[in-house]
């Protein structure tokens, strides 16, 4: 029933690990008609597995896991969905509470877990015949509506036996719900009033400020919304400064660049509001300019709660969904007022090829990004270098979907947020992270042997995290306690999960290796490609195209 449950609510992928005290929910959810079973064996990996599905399905993903530290190493998938949103449901199996604190083996204390990070928590009482089949699902229906973005708890105790009859079985308990079972709807619908205009509020100045100079940063945003932005600036006149993960096509592409540049900076200053969509920028320049910016009015959109501003900028924290605000919203068209800034893109641009060398390098690769993805597929960026890299470097398709983990950053399941966005879509994917990130990772490559859409996993292997060769680590401990060189080789990994393996030595060699894996007639396993690129060269060269750029 409560499988049954989590259907009504959109649910259609469930992620597994083994275990027997989930039995229960695993076996009915096993034969539940509507659900898509994802099984691995790591509960971190599937923890991070859901968030990627409910990434790219925007649906709802549940997990079972299994009573004890399975349960707790689901926490870092549980912050990361507090903080990007997608709405998770962590379903833990737990020793009935006489079993708890008394040296029964596998038996934590469960309830509450994950603490303030879990948007809503419930902990069900063991099944009873005395407790109403219609106080469980009201109860389900009532967490799993409610608004709050994030994980949704469920800690679920079973006393043995464990392996008796389930839901597919009616009882008479479970009959009590009469014609819902027939039915496709929650037992308890939640509606909630959100006032007038469609449910949205209207800047009611918005008919002035849109006549004068605004600017548009856009941060973090829904796939669909990204184009649609960019098309609205445009109108507007207003220039628009996008993050990696924007999806507007970043029409004034490489601004950790030109925002080194103290001319682009002054004429930027001249903005006399400025609207962020999205939150979690990537690019270091931006984040200085949108900390030390003070147009008149600073406006923040986002569907998600909470500041979003690091800055703590004076203004308007408005929760809406960007496509819905921007309806609510129009564009009138206007002449661009900061038209200049095309000529320090152009600068960019032209310092960009000429810094680079032609050869095999992380900066390179994140320069030409674009020509290495699939036709209609995703791309997923790693964390670390990987990101910054593509964000300062890189031009990417506008609505063309680009996934990462960038809430809290953690290198820790990069690889298994990646696997779920393969599987909610089956569309061809790119995968790039580095090799700390993917040593982290590394048995989510399990979850990569036999796929529906075609897959490049491109592992970066500058030997460490090197990152800290850009921070100002203190040089005498760098290696030791910060890079942590690893020199190991990923053709060993690709072997023992069975995974074709590459390893290019040129950028052209590379493009070739790419197209080959999109063009390849079966699908199955992931190609792992690595890339071994001289260590500190990525940073270094980076480093060299921010400081050469203020010159300019
Ligand atoms: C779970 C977790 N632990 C530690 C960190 C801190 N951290 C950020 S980047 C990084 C190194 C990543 O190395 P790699 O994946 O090789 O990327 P590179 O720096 O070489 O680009 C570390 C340890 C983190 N973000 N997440
Ligand atoms: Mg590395």
């Amino acid at each position: 029933m409560l499988i049954e449950t989590l259907t009504r609510h959109g649910v259609r992928h469930i992620c597994i690990a083994p275990g027997s005290r989930s039995t229960p929910l695993t076996l009915a959810a096993s034969t539940h008609p509507a659900l898509v079973c994802h099984t691995h064996f790591d509960e971190r990996g599937l923890g991070h597995l859901a968030l990627g599905l409910a990434k790219a399905s925007r649906q709802p993903v549940a997990v079972i896991v299994t009573s004890g530290t399975a349960a707790a190493n689901l926490y870092p998938a549980v912050i990361e969905a507090s903080l990007t949103g997608e709405k998770l449901i962590m379903l833990t199996a737990d020793r009935p509470p006489e079993l708890i604190d008394c040296g029964a083996n596998q038996a934590i204390r469960q309830p509450g877990l994950f603490s303030e990070f879990a948007a809503r928590r419930v902990d069900l009482p063991r099944p009873s015949p005395d407790i109403p089949a219609r106080w469980l699902v009201c109860t389900l229906d009532e967490a799993l509506s409610a608004p709050a973005a994030g994980a949704v708890h469920i800690n679920c105790p079973f006393a043995e036996p464990l392996y008796g009859p389930d839901d597919a079985q009616p009882d008479d308990w479970s009959l009590a719900l009469g014609e819902w079972w027939q039915s496709a709807q929650p037992w308890l619908t939640r509606s909630q009033d959100e006032g007038t205009a469609g449910g949205l509020s209207v800047q009611a100045d918005w008919a002035q400020w849109r006549e004068r100079k605004g600017l548009i940063i856009a941060g973090r945003i829904p796939v669909e919304q990204g184009a649609r932005l960019a098309a609205w600036a445009e109108r507007l006149g207003w220039p628009l400064v996008s993050d990696v993960l924007s999806q507007t096509g970043q029409p004034l592409p490489f601004a950790d660049l030109w925002l080194a540049h103290p001319e682009a900076q002054r004429l930027l200053q001249q903005a006399e509001l400025v609207i962020q969509f999205g939150g979690s920028l990537t690019g270091k320049r931006l984040l200085q300019w949108q900390e030390q910016c003070r147009p008149r009015e600073f406006w923040l959109v986002d569907p998600l709660p909470g500041r979003l501003d690091p800055a703590h900028h004076r203004g308007r924290r408005i929760i809406a969904p960007i496509g819905r605000w921007l309806d609510r919203h129009p564009a009138i068209p206007r002449a661009p007022w900061a038209a200049a800034l095309t000529d320090y893109v152009a600068l960019a641009r032209r310092h960009i090829s000429q810094g680079l060398a032609d050869r095999l390098g992380e900066a390179q690769v994140a320069h030409r990004l674009n020509e290495m993805l699939p036709a209609q597929g995703r791309v997923f960026i790693g964390n670390s270098l990987t990101v910054r890299l593509v964000d300062a470097l890189a031009q990417m398709p506008a609505g063309y979907p680009v996934y990462g983990n960038r809430g809290a950053s953690g290198i820790d399941g990069l690889l298994s947020t990646a696997a779920g966005v393969l599987r909610a879509e089956n569309k061809p994917l790119l995968v790039m992270v580095g090799d700390l990130s993917a040593l982290y990772d590394l048995n989510a490559l399990a979850l990569f042997r036999q796929n529906a859409g075609r897959v490049a996993i491109v592992v970066i292997n500058n030997d460490g995290g090197q990152i800290f060769a850009m921070l100002p680590t203190p040089e005498s401990v760098r290696e030791r306690f910060y890079v942590m060189p690893q020199r190991v080789e990923f053709r060993h990994a690709a072997a023992l999960f069975g995974l074709p393996y590459r390893q290019p030595r040129t950028m052209a060699a590379l493009g070739e290796c790419v197209n080959q894996v999109w063009s390849q007639a079966d699908t199955g396993a992931a190609t792992l490609v690595e890339l071994n690129v001289a260590p500190q060269e990525g940073a270094e060269v980076f480093r060299q195209l921010v400081a050469g750029m203020a010159d300019l």
